[in-house]
């Protein structure tokens, strides 16, 4: 099925099958890797696309959406994103020439499920917890590289940051862990989506201190930054999470930095919408995606640069 990002917003299995429906229109440019399943049971997939040229092992791009059940937005970029290296392949082709882009739209299928079906602003997984009283994880405390301080995660089942029992209790962030680790050793830049902030944090979330290769990270923030405030005004800050946010233990981007030795990790908080921020009516989606892919296509040309194949 053909799907307009532009015009809905889609459940997971609608986004799933979106994507099983992609090697048969560009069968040497695509591939759909199934890397486990959901809590519930739902398949989590992730599309590599290529220039379709046959090179293996080239470095690779990966940017998810959806760790974060509420933020609508960043399936519908991850399939805009999608949509733009393969129907608009004519105008990205440089960013396919010397990489590979991995794309995994959803990863908390689960709590996404919840906000079409349940409760709309649900953040956390669906698993239950050690407190009958309440349910759900936050994937993006549950990663085992400085996991578990209570400054930047908590204990406590019914907060909104609950970490887990333990570091990758959740099958969600296994199977993310997975496909980072997959790409271990040629992770050039790593991007997960989110909302709402207009900002491109970067690790350390755990500690004030910063990591090395800072400054070569933030030249990648400028470039987008930089990009997106040329074409739309849009103004974003960037710089440490600890810092321009909040402290966070236990978050994907400190273990693709910490752990997988990403190149570049970063965590874009797209611009809110909506009523309460995390959910954009229909007719916003088109401004939110383009803005933004503006600014991703000018971060994945800065790494591209910056770190050639
Ligand atoms: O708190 C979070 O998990 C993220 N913000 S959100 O409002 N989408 O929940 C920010 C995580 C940023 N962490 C790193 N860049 N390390
Ligand atoms: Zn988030």
């Amino acid at each position: 099925p053909q799907i307009d990002v532009l015009a809905a917003f889609y459940t997971h299995s609608e986004i799933n099958d979106y994507l099983d429906s992609l090697p048969e229109r560009f069968p040497k440019r695509v591939q759909v890797k199934h890397f486990g399943w959901s809590y519930e049971r739902r398949p989590l997939k992730v599309l590599t696309i290529t220039n379709g040229d046959g090179k293996r092992n080239k470095p690779v791009i990966l940017i998810d959406g959806t760790v974060h059940a509420r933020e609508w937005i960043s399936p519908s970029m991850a399939l805009y994103i999608i949509q733009q290296l393969l129907d608009n392949y004519a105008e990205n082709q440089e960013l396919l020439e010397d990489y590979d882009w991995v794309i995994m739209p959803v990863v908390n299928a689960d709590g996404y499920e919840y906000t079409h079906t349940d409760y709309r602003y649900w953040r956390k997984t669906r698993r239950p917890t050690s407190n009958p009283e309440c349910v759900g994880t936050d994937i993006n405390r549950n990663f085992d590289y400085e996991w578990g301080h209570d400054e930047g995660s908590s204990s406590d089942p019914c907060e909104d940051n609950y970490r887990g029992e333990r570091p990758f209790d959740q099958p969600e962030s296994q199977v993310l862990r997975d496909v980072m680790l997959h790409y271990n050793g040629r992770l050039n830049f790593y991007l997960s989506l989110h909302s709402y902030g207009n900002l491109l944090l970067l690790p350390w979330g755990y500690t004030s201190d910063f990591p090395d290769h800072y400054q070569d990270m933030m030249s990648v923030a400028d470039a987008g930054a930089k990009a997106i405030v040329h074409s739309t005004n849009g103004i974003y800050s960037y710089g440490s999470t600890y810092y321009v946010l909040y402290p966070t233990s236990g978050d994907s981007a400190d273990f693709a930095l910490g752990v997988v030795n990403a190149t570049v990790a970063m965590t874009m908080e797209m611009p809110a919408a909506g009523f309460l921020g995390f959910d954009p009516w229909v007719s916003q989606i088109e401004r939110l995606v383009t803005e933004s892919w503006v600014g991703v296509r000018a971060m994945a040309a800065e790494v591209i640069r910056r770190y050639p194949a």
